[in-house]
């Protein structure tokens, strides 16, 4: 008698990817095996071998097919579940989120968000343009008067799908001409050899406003999060004064917090 069926067919069809991805990970670099694991889910998602919703096999099924303890496989998907690429159901299971889970504390980009689920990010250019510095943008960008500035307008999608409006200022002094940014900023700020080192942000809930919902194809008044982001170098300049307006249904920011010592 054949035994009963227990997975889905996905699952039967990821277990050789995870098999040869797990043993890729262990042959590359010596870490302790539940950051093998971790990172062999983490490229199963991002390639697509697991997509948004599904579950994973059981902590027992993993651990039997990589032969790795249950403690270990439950250590790799803790962290992926604080990484915001997991999410586990009281009695149900662990799965793949569906909404992109973004920490509040970690500077990433659009693109890294996107890239890590799997997913293709793309930037359409709604404005770009070089100008001179407002005073609001001067004092978010500590800029003199009359400094120059690049500015973009961008709709963000992940395959296709619109995810977000956001309008960038940058000195001029960090990015010369418009067109030097493609698709990704962070991308055209590594290439410049720079790195962001810090970011204050602010976060509020909005309602898309006309234009804004016609753009990202919502219905006028749909739920939005407004997030205003200032990033810095390490010596202190600011790189970076950015307005996102996030679809609401789509993310979920998450922060880890954590008590005052008492003194
Ligand atoms: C994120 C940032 C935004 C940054 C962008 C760069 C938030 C809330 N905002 O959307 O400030 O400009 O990423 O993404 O995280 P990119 O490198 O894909 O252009």
């Amino acid at each position: 008698m054949l035994p009963p069926v227990v997975c889905d067919w996905y699952l039967f069809a990821m277990q050789p990817y995870l098999v040869s991805e797990f043993r890729r990970q262990s042959d590359a670099r010596r870490a302790p095996a539940y950051q093998h694991l971790r990172r062999s889910l983490q490229h199963a998602i991002e390639n697509g071998e697991l997509t948004a919703g599904q579950a994973l096999p059981g902590e027992r099924e993993l651990g039997k097919l990589l032969d790795l303890s249950r403690v270990t496989v439950r250590k790799a998907i803790a962290g992926l579940v604080a990484d915001g690429l997991l999410v586990q159901r009281q009695g149900a299971g662990t799965f793949v989120a569906e909404r992109i889970v973004k920490s509040f504390s970690r500077l990433t980009s659009f693109t890294d968000d996107l890239r890590a689920r799997g997913l293709d990010p793309r930037s359409t250019f709604l404005e770009r343009s070089l100008g001179e510095v407002t005073p609001e943008e001067a004092m978010a960008l500590n800029l003199s008067p009359g400094a120059g500035v690049i500015r973009y307008y961008r709709l963000r999608t992940a395959d296709g799908v619109a995810l977000a409006l956001e309008r960038t200022v940058v000195p001029a002094s960090v990015i010369a001409h418009p067109d030097f940014v493609e698709n990704s900023l962070y991308e055209a700020f590594a290439k410049l050899g720079i790195q962001p080192a810090r970011a204050l942000q602010r976060l509020r809930a909005i309602a898309f406003d006309a234009e804004q919902a016609r753009l990202m194809n919502l219905p006028e008044g749909a739920p939005g999060l407004f997030i205003e982001r200032r990033t810095f170098l390490d010596d202190g300049r600011v790189v970076e004064f950015t307005r996102s307006f996030y679809r609401g249904d789509a993310y979920d920011f998450v922060a880890e917090l954590q008590s005052e010592p008492t003194p």
